[in-house]
């Protein structure tokens, strides 16, 4: 017999979808059919699967009388309204950990391609101009020397960290509080940060707390070479400041997984041929993926078996009632 009745929000990945599928009855419902849910449907729904691409707020939460827990694919949940959940003793969980060390390399990676300009000198190469006009001009960026401020030291951000050190990066941090098992140097402010370091590093999560922290102010502060990467969440830097920024030579570069209006990203950056900028690829290879997949799956077969999540967010530690 099936476990319970599952939303499954937009497409999610064949792991998921079977792994369901084996033990719930699915409903499978698109983004534009979310606003016309059957109201028989929806009051016998007891969990929901979803990715980022459809938010789970308020207005839909209270349509489903019977909700117990929301499964987040991915680490930021920032789509889901967790205080609106916890509110009503719903249960959010998300997929952590298992992503970290993908997206840390992903965050190195996008570095070095921002300070050595790799993606211009590949163009350049594809576009016969080695030939044509001799060697790629030298970068006006390098890792040398660099002091690399971490806006959101969590899981991600000390398996960046780790990386950063090896490649020589002096280490800097911010967030809401100082953590005592680093010895990193902790600045209580962003823009105090920002004047220690050249180059930031954004993983924090989205959502109200770090909307545009990342300002012109900041952006300021890091200077003329300043270089700035984002694979948190796209919402945390103002996007119109950092195109200002990068057009007038406020700061140097800027490499960018994530962006304020996903897939829109604005044709100013585009047309910057020093800036890289990545399709939010972060965690986005199979291994890592499928984890995701099987975590985000085994939250809701462990809640309707167990009573238990595996991995519920902070604002959420319930079990369940029965
Ligand atoms: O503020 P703290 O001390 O709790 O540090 C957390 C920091 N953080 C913030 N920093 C400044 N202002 C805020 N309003 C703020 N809110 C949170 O972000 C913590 O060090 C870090 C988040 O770390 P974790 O919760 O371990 O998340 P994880 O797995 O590293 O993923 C980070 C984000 C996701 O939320 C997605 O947006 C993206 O990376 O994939």
């Amino acid at each position: 017999m099936a476990l319970a009745d599952i939303l499954m929000l937009g497409r999610m990945l064949p792991v998921v979808e079977e792994t369901l599928a084996s033990r719930f009855t699915v409903h499978k419902v698109g983004r534009d059919e979310v606003a016309s849910l059957d109201p028989g449907l929806a009051a016998r729904i007891a969990g929901v699967a979803c990715g980022a691409h459809v938010p789970v707020d308020a207005p839909l939460i209270d349509r489903l009388p019977k909700l117990e827990i929301v499964a987040n694919f991915g680490v930021g949940y920032d789509s889901v309204d967790a205080a609106h959940c916890a509110s009503k003793g719903i249960c959010v969980t998300n997929t952590p950990d298992v992503l970290s060390e993908e997206v840390a390399d992903t965050a190195l990676g996008l570095l070095l391609m921002t300070a050595r300009e790799l993606s211009a000198a590949e163009r350049y190469l594809r576009a016969g101009n080695w030939v044509g006009k001799g060697p790629y001009p030298l970068t006006a960026g390098t890792l040398r020397g660099r002091k690399l401020g971490i806006l959101g030291l969590g899981r991600i951000g000390k398996a960046i960290a780790r990386r950063a050190e090896a490649f020589g990066m002096e280490i800097h941090y911010h967030g809401r509080s100082r953590q005592a098992d680093v010895a990193y140097p902790y600045h209580p402010t962003l823009a105090g940060m920002a004047e220690a370091c050249d180059t930031l590093m954004v993983v924090a999560p989205g959502g109200a707390s770090t909307r545009g922290i990342v300002d012109a102010g900041v952006l300021k502060a890091l200077g003329p070479q300043g270089i700035v990467i984002n694979v948190g969440r796209g919402t945390v830097i103002d996007e119109p400041a950092l195109v200002a920024a990068l057009a007038d030579g406020t700061i140097l570069s800027a490499g960018l997984d994530v962006f304020a209006e996903e897939p829109k990203v604005p044709q100013a950056l585009i047309d910057m041929e020093r800036v890289v900028l990545l399709p939010h690829v972060g965690s986005a290879s199979r291994h890592t993926r499928d984890a995701m997949g099987r975590l985000c799956a085994e939250n809701l077969i462990s809640w309707f078996e167990t009573g238990q999540p595996v991995t519920p967010v902070a604002e959420t530690p319930f079990e369940r009632k029965v």
